[in-house]
């Protein structure tokens, strides 16, 4: 098997960076989606007092959150704000309902409610995230490198238009409007690729785009709805490493040809299969992020040692399927991460 050998000009000082561009590393670098979340009694005492929005347009506030996981030991800092924080810039306002999410407070149902969203938005109408960047890279110093994401346009569109992961209800829309739910997507596309190239060229040092509710799809509307769109991100933006997530990813073979970089692994693949299928790619993933919750350390800490067994410590990220959920205990993230650190795969891959 045959892995591309690095430039030069490629290496990072940065773990991370250096695995995610399939690099030799000293040990399998780690992070975790919602790293920074409710179920952190330190992220709570900084989440205090706000509501979800205001929070997180306020730099000081979402810089501490961001930097709240660094003292579990992390490979990196993951900026805090959310998949809606590029439909809000764009013009469509929402509010965060307890147990739902985001929730628009005009949902999307016309052409003329499409015009909410400014075609391209004005990089001053997101500055609070590149501050954000900009705060939070001051305070690292170099010492961890800094992931920005945004959410792909398909799940992004589900919550324009307030459906979220009520698939049905997307799919209906879709049908009845296909020409609208087109030019949404349309749109939605352009300011992404608008928003992480702007970050990119303000120093982030990696990327993800979230297609978390795509896994829903048929093939065909996969194809018509996610695939393109990730493609003609992943093309345009490509100055730092891309990584893709979808829930449960049945569409492996397209993620793999979206031009990702990484691919963010659900838990119902088999993490040495996917490397060996696809030589070309690094794989993050893929804990049981149910067991964060529900699990002991000694659970969590056997599960993440056959996960960086599998990952041979070659072309591998350490992460969960999922996100953390705000019922698992800290104790539980304390025993991932320390793996991590300690645990060196006996199959370990050069
Ligand atoms: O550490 C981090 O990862 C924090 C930054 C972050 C990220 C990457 C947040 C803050 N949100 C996201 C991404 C995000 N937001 C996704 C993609 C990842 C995924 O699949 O979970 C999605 C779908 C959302 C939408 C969203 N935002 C929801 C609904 C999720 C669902 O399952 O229906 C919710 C509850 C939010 C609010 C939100 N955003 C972020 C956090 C920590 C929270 C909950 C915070 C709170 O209640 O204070």
């Amino acid at each position: 098997m045959t892995v591309p050998t690095p430039t030069p000009s490629s290496s990072s000082p940065h773990l991370l960076v250096r695995a995610a561009r399939g690099e030799p590393v000293e040990r399998t670098p780690v992070w975790a989606m919602r790293q920074a979340g409710r179920w952190d009694p330190e992220f709570n005492r900084v989440r205090a007092g706000m509501t979800f929005y205001e929070f997180s347009e306020n730099v000081e506030k979402s810089a501490q959150a961001s930097l709240c996981p660094r003292r579990f030991g992390v490979d990196g800092i993951i900026l805090f704000y959310d998949i809606t924080t590029l439909p809000v810039a764009m013009g469509q306002s929402y509010t965060l309902q307890p147990h739902h999410g985001p929730v628009p407070d005009h949902p999307i149902r016309d052409f003329d409610d499409l015009e909410q969203l400014t075609a391209l938005p004005d990089p001053r109408s997101y500055q609070h995230i590149r501050d954000l960047l900009a705060q939070v890279k001051a305070e690292l110093r170099g010492e961890l490198p800094i992931l920005v994401f945004a959410g792909a346009p398909f799940t992004v569109a589900t919550y324009c238009i307030g459906t979220g992961k009520n698939i049905d209800a997307t799919r209906q829309f879709a049908r009845e409007k296909p020409d609208l739910w087109d030019a949404l997507l349309d749109r939605l596309t352009g300011a992404t690729v608008q928003f992480l190239s702007t970050l990119a060229s303000d120093g982030a040092d990696m990327y993800q785009l979230f297609d978390s509710w795509a896994g829903m799809l048929t093939p065909e509307e996969y194809d018509l709805w996610a695939q393109p769109q990730h493609r003609s991100i992943f093309s345009m933006v490509s100055t730092i490493p891309r990584i893709l997530f979808v829930k449960e990813n049945p569409y492996l073979d397209r993620m793999a040809h979206s031009g990702a970089d990484i691919i963010s692994l659900g838990k119902r693949h088999s993490l040495a299969e996917a490397k060996a299928q696809y030589p070309h790619l690094v794989f993050q993933g893929n804990v049981d992020d149910d067991l964060m919750q529900t699990g002991t350390p000694e659970q969590v800490a056997e599960a993440t040692r056959r996960c960086l067994e599998e990952g041979g410590g070659h072309r591998h990220i350490l992460n969960l399927s999922h996100g953390m959920d705000r019922s698992s205990p800290v104790a539980n993230f304390e025993a991932f991460v320390r793996t991590a650190h300690t645990y060196t795969p006996s199959t370990r891959a050069e």
